[in-house]
């Protein structure tokens, strides 16, 4: 990571069915807003093949109103990053609906913007860090070693992970070619490198590294508008088209 702001385009993921758990606590206190979780990437080339959406299920959400229309799910540290970046329509001021534990998200469904799942399912991850980012990941299991990993986890326990097998039951989809690794190198990588996990840290963050460098200097678009593109070039793109259709947003922190 660099010493300058980091560069991220936040993904709104809107909701389409709460979770049991949520519908609770949310019914009556949202007043009419549409909701969207609001997930922070560095790939935004990757999100065609979104299969789900991660939140830590220890971590605390909010829902925060943006305007008198929308609000978003996200981290305290998020929203208030949002209120002094001009994203958020009053400046400075944050305004929490609720609060909501990550866990009780597992199970929501959401839009996953341009991706070819057009609907996917809220999961648990455990290695979300509160300190970066919205607290929210879109998950690309093609292009993302941790996204790979953590999927694998779940499939092999749901129970553990209390959640249910169909909402972790959408397969990897190639997104981005690369000589090296073929079309899908986040599950080739684990497979080489033997990652059993999400816990692989060491491994992972190697692999991570790997697929970054590959993807981005040596990567050719398969899927979307920018299909045939190398990756270097359709990345600022697909973040614009994101951007225009009011799907993304830019954010830094
Ligand atoms: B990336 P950096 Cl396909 N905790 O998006 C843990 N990880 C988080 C996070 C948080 N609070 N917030 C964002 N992230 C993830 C796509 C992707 C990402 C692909 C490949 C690699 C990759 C789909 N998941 O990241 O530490 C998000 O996952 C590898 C670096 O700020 C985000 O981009 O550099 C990335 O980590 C931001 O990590």
């Amino acid at each position: 990571e660099g010493l300058g702001p980091q560069e991220y385009t936040a993904i709104k993921m809107e909701v389409v069915e709460w979770s049991e758990a949520a519908n609770l606590a949310v019914v009556e206190k949202l007043s009419g807003r549409k909701v969207f979780l609001v997930a922070a990437t560095l790939r935004p080339e990757t999100m065609y093949g979104q299969t789900n959406c991660f939140v830590g299920p220890s971590l605390k959400y909010g829902v925060f109103a943006m305007n008198d229309e929308e609000a978003f799910v996200c981290t305290y540290r998020a929203a208030r990053n949002m209120a002094f970046q001009g994203i958020s329509k009053m400046r400075g001021e944050i305004k929490q609906l609720l609060e909501i534990s990550g866990s009780a998200l597992v199970g929501t469904l959401v839009n996953a913007p341009f991706s070819l799942n057009p609907q996917v399912y809220v999961l648990p991850m455990d290695t979300v860090l509160p300190s970066k980012g919205t607290g929210v990941v879109t998950s690309v299991p093609s292009d993302s070693p941790d996204d790979c990993a953590t999927l694998t986890d779940l499939v092999k326990k749901p129970a553990f992970y209390k959640i249910k097998p169909e909402w972790a039951s959408f397969p990897p989809t190639p997104v981005i070619n690369t000589p090296g690794f073929g079309d899908l190198i986040a599950p080739e990588l684990v497979k080489r490198m033997k990652i059993q996990s999400q816990k692989d840290a060491k491994q992972l963050a190697e692999a991570k590294e790997i697929a970054y460098k590959e993807g981005f200097y040596n990567g050719v678009m398969l899927v979307g508008e920018f299909k045939g593109m190398r990756v270097e070039e359709a990345k600022p793109r697909v973040r614009e088209a994101m951007i225009q259709a009011g799907l993304a947003m830019a954010y830094a922190e």
